[in-house]
């Protein structure tokens, strides 16, 4: 006798876990295409290093980013915006692998957003006790279009509010391979991830990688 629903969730295969209207968590949509992204990765994070930006507010983040795509999200002491180019060298960002904008295209499709065309795609790496503090993903033109967030390694905690800062968030594991896709009504609802815990995954070691997809311009 098997527990079908627990069996789910351990096997490595895809399920989906819909948080609300709008947004959908497709578990290992990534996991086979994970050992591929990584080290598309590592080609990324050679050109535009991993850096710690600083917040408006003069807080260094814990979260280390980069970017890759025609324009990538900043954060300095004048504001967040997008940009073409890599403030640290001057060039522009490396451009989208075809295998990322492949697997957002299909995610956000798979979720019901079938014309998805990133152009950004913000690089998060999280160390232990790294966290996001709630936020809304409000820098970009169009809020038509959904957001497709990649999670590789470790598991984290991502906490998924309402729209205004103080609706309670719900709790949601991300591990290996899970894409969040949301938009619609979903689009402005507050988000962060909690201090993540230490751990070691096969593939990516000591550390959890998120990548995010988005149409900014
Ligand atoms: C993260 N993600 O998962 C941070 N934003 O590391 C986000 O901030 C995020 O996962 C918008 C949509 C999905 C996300
Ligand atoms: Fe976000």
């Amino acid at each position: 006798m098997t527990l079908p629903l627990f069996e789910d969730a351990e096997s490595g295969q895809p399920w989906r876990e819909a948080l609300c209207p709008g947004a959908v968590v497709l578990h290992n949509f990534a996991t086979a295409a994970g050992a591929t992204l990584l080290t598309t990765l590592h080609d990324i994070a050679r050109q535009a290093p991993f850096r710690h930006m600083i917040t408006p507010g003069g807080f260094r983040m814990s979260v280390a980013m980069t970017n890759c795509g025609s324009c990538g999200w900043l954060s300095d002491r004048t504001g967040y915006r997008y940009a073409a180019t890599d403030p640290e060298s001057g060039k522009p960002w490396p451009p989208l692998p075809e295998a990322y904008l492949k697997l957002a295209r299909a995610a956000a499709a798979s979720a019901g957003f079938p014309d998805f065309e990133p152009d950004a795609c913000l690089i998060n790496r999280y160390a232990p006790g790294a966290r996001l503090s709630l936020h809304q993903d409000k820098d970009e033109r169009d809020f038509t279009q959904p957001i497709v967030s990649v999670s590789l390694g470790l598991p984290a905690v991502f906490l998924f509010g309402g729209l205004r800062r103080n609706d309670k968030a719900a709790r949601v594991l991300l591990t290996h391979g899970a894409v969040v896709v949301w938009g619609g009504p979903a689009r402005l609802r507050y988000h962060g991830i909690l201090s993540l815990k230490a751990g070691y995954h096969p593939l990516v070691g000591e550390q959890r990688i998120n990548l995010t997809f988005r149409k900014a311009i």
